[in-house]
């Protein structure tokens, strides 16, 4: 539903924000929720803001996923701040409402909250250099790295069962039973290309299980555009999109880097001939994750990151299918066919992982534990 000024003024009025609302414009490329950039005039001098309202029908908890929010942007700011000037990262600051809390409750029911715009830096849907692979990989390392230490309870699970595979392959088996839109006729080759894989999707939750690897608290949507990256350094400096941060693995996080800095296409490209697995950002990519993580990863969690990157593309493209079975309910779309092209590009970028894994699994050994820095 798109708001007008008056309605995006009023909410805008119930946080404290100092001067006055100009103009609030939608912004960003996310599929969930519903981004504005928002100008205010304090005294003169133009400032902006981030507004957002969250997906209430994905986000089923808007409070207990607050409250993760809160803790997480609390302590990485304590950590800026112990690190004095000593870092450029930045992070998410949320405003207080004047109901005390981070977030305020419209009269329909919506859950909108606001945090300070982060200036002269953006966010890239396509890569475009190993140099922004690598930083943005490490960046999304050092997150991992910095909630190590994060005090209290577990985190809220904000969506249960996010990353978990097999459970995702059942419930688009049960799209394809349903067929509620008439659309199994369409997708013949795309789901063969999932059934044939059906034995990789429980790799990684087995292993889990197994105690191979651990549960750590992890980012879970690291598509590469929910990094900002500094205009002038390159560097990656904030975070950002943290609705999913909570317990899982760290395959989840590098697997979605490789599924969405190494290709050059766009995830919804029509031409397939374009989507392929740079290596070269491969390996950016991994050089500048382990840059970080090296830290902290066990031999094994190391050694499953390259089937990270085939199994949570796959899992995307599962996603998406799903979805275009049950008549694009869950992802934003923008015009017809819109979930069945992304999930084509995914399959296609499945492919040419597949045709690269020794490679790839070559590279990580060649590059060998704790040596990974590249200057
Ligand atoms: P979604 O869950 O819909 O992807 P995001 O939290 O990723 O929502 O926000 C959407 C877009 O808004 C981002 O890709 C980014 O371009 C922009 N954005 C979000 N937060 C900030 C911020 N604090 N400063 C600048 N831009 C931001
Ligand atoms: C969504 O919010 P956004 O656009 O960064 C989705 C991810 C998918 C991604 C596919 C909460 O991410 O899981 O991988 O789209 N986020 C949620 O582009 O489902
Ligand atoms: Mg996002």
């Amino acid at each position: 539903m798109s708001r007008n000024q008056n309605q995006l003024r009023a909410v805008c009025d119930e946080f404290f924000i100092y001067g006055d609302y100009l103009v609030a414009v939608p912004f960003g490329t996310g599929h969930i929720n519903d981004t504005y950039q928002v100008t205010y005039d304090q005294g003169g001098i133009r400032l902006h803001y981030t507004l957002q309202r969250i997906n209430t029908s994905i986000f089923k908890k808007p409070e207990e996923l607050m409250e993760n929010f809160s803790r997480v942007t609390t302590h990485m700011l304590n950590k800026i701040i112990s690190a004095k000037l000593r870092t450029v990262k930045r992070t998410i600051r949320l405003l207080s409402a004047r109901n005390g809390k981070p977030f305020v409750v419209d009269a329909e029911g919506n859950y909108w909250r606001a945090y300070i715009f982060i200036e002269n830096a953006r966010t890239y849907d396509i890569i475009e250099s190993e140099m922004h692979a690598f930083k943005a990989a490490r960046t999304f390392g050092d997150f991992q790295n910095d909630l190590v230490d994060l005090p209290g309870a577990r985190l809220n699970e904000t969506i249960p069962d996010f990353h978990n595979t097999p459970k995702r392959l059942e419930a688009l088996n049960a799209a394809v039973k349903a067929d509620i839109c008439g659309r199994l006729k369409d997708v013949g080759p795309e789901l063969d290309f999932i059934m044939a894989r059906a034995g990789d999707c429980s790799r990684l939750v087995d292993l889990c299980t197994a105690g191979d690897i651990p549960e750590r608290i992890t980012h879970n949507d690291t598509k590469l555009n929910n990094i900002l990256i500094d205009d002038v350094s390159g560097e990656g400096i904030c975070v950002i999109d943290l609705d999913t941060v909570m317990p899982g693995l760290v395959h989840y996080d590098f697997g979605d880097m490789v599924r969405t800095g190494t290709s050059p296409a766009a995830e919804d490209e029509r031409d397939l001939s374009k989507v392929t697995m740079r290596f070269e950002m491969f390996e950016a990519l991994l050089r500048g994750y382990l840059a970080s993580a090296d830290k902290f990863l066990n031999p094994c969690e190391r050694e499953e990151l390259p089937f990270a990157g085939k199994l949570i593309t796959l899992e995307n493209g599962i996603r998406f299918l799903t979805d275009y079975l049950q008549g694009d309910t869950y992802f934003k779309t923008h015009r017809p066919n819109h979930n069945l092209d992304r999930c084509r590009t995914q399959l296609k970028l499945v492919s040419s992982i597949e045709e690269q894994f020794d490679a790839m699994h070559k590279l990580l050994k060649d590059i060998g534990p704790r040596s990974a820095v590249k200057k």
